[in-house]
């Protein structure tokens, strides 16, 4: 009775440690960068079983791996590696994730092995440089001194290393503006470059561009208003006070 309980009891742990598992060939990591299609295989993964009972098979195991990735094309004897394609499902997003650990089973019909496939999102430079306001405006006095900042800007790029720094200039319609106004490279700070005291009234119409390492824009426009009004927001409206009014629009200069 005892011998036959040994018996069964030596017959399951043999059992059990007589069929190896699938062993997988290495702890698989992917890069795939952002732009990858739908449909590319992004990478094959191999298990070796040496001992069976059947051919290996290879599953997702949760919701987030079958939606990213599928598995096809089950090649390969088990015995020396059966291997299958993993198929992009989804495009990536660098910007909203950067890697994912996807999860898988592969099994020999006996054992059932868990394992992990890192996928490493690269980035492209698939974002405009942003600014943060929809437009720049400021107005300010003829007697204000060159070098003084008028305002700054600010952009923003979310992609990762030169795709995503920013460089910052100035540009118009009328080239003759940027005799008076210069942006900050780096900095986005915008400044007085040559005297106003000439300009009674004149509205500059600019743009403000963003640069990414790769060449991507994002513009902005900047209205600054010169005037050589005692404060210096918008032109007076016609009253007693104010005899003799100046131009609306167009750039206007003193004689003398
Ligand atoms: C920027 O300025 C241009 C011309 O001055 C105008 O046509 C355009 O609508 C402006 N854009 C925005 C977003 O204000
Ligand atoms: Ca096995
Ligand atoms: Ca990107
Ligand atoms: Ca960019």
């Amino acid at each position: 009775m005892q011998s036959f309980s040994i018996t069964l009891f030596t017959a399951f742990i043999y059992g059990v440690s007589c069929n190896n598992p699938p062993q997988l060939q290495q702890n698989y990591v992917f890069n795939v960068k952002e732009d990858v299609p739908v449909g590319t295989i992004i990478g094959r993964i191999t298990a070796v079983d040496l001992d069976g009972p059947q051919e290996l098979t290879f599953s997702s195991s949760n919701q987030l791996t079958s939606d990213i990735v599928s598995l096809t094309n089950p090649m390969g004897s088990s015995s020396v590696g059966r291997s299958v394609n993993m198929v992009l499902n989804h495009m990536l997003d660098r910007e909203l994730r950067t890697d994912y650990d996807l999860e898988f089973d592969v099994t020999d019909g006996y054992n059932k092995v868990h394992f992990y496939v890192r996928i490493v999102c690269l980035d492209v430079n698939d974002n405009s440089p942003r600014f943060l306001s929809p437009s720049y405006s400021k107005a300010i006095s003829s007697r204000s001194p060159v070098g003084m900042i008028v305002l700054f800007v600010v952009a923003s790029d979310i992609d990762s290393g030169l795709g995503g720094q920013i460089q910052y200039s100035l540009e118009s319609d009328d080239p003759s503006d940027l005799t008076y106004f210069f942006i900050n490279t780096q900095a986005g700070l915008l400044m007085t470059k040559a005297p106003l005291i000439s300009i009674i009234y004149h509205e500059f119409k600019m743009r403000a561009v963003a640069t990414d390492g790769y060449g991507l824009k994002g513009h902005v426009n900047v209205t600054i208003t010169v005037s050589n009004y005692a404060i210096p927001t918008a032109p007076p409206t016609h009253s007693l006070i104010t005899p003799s009014l100046p131009p609306v629009t167009g750039r206007g200069f003193l004689i003398g």
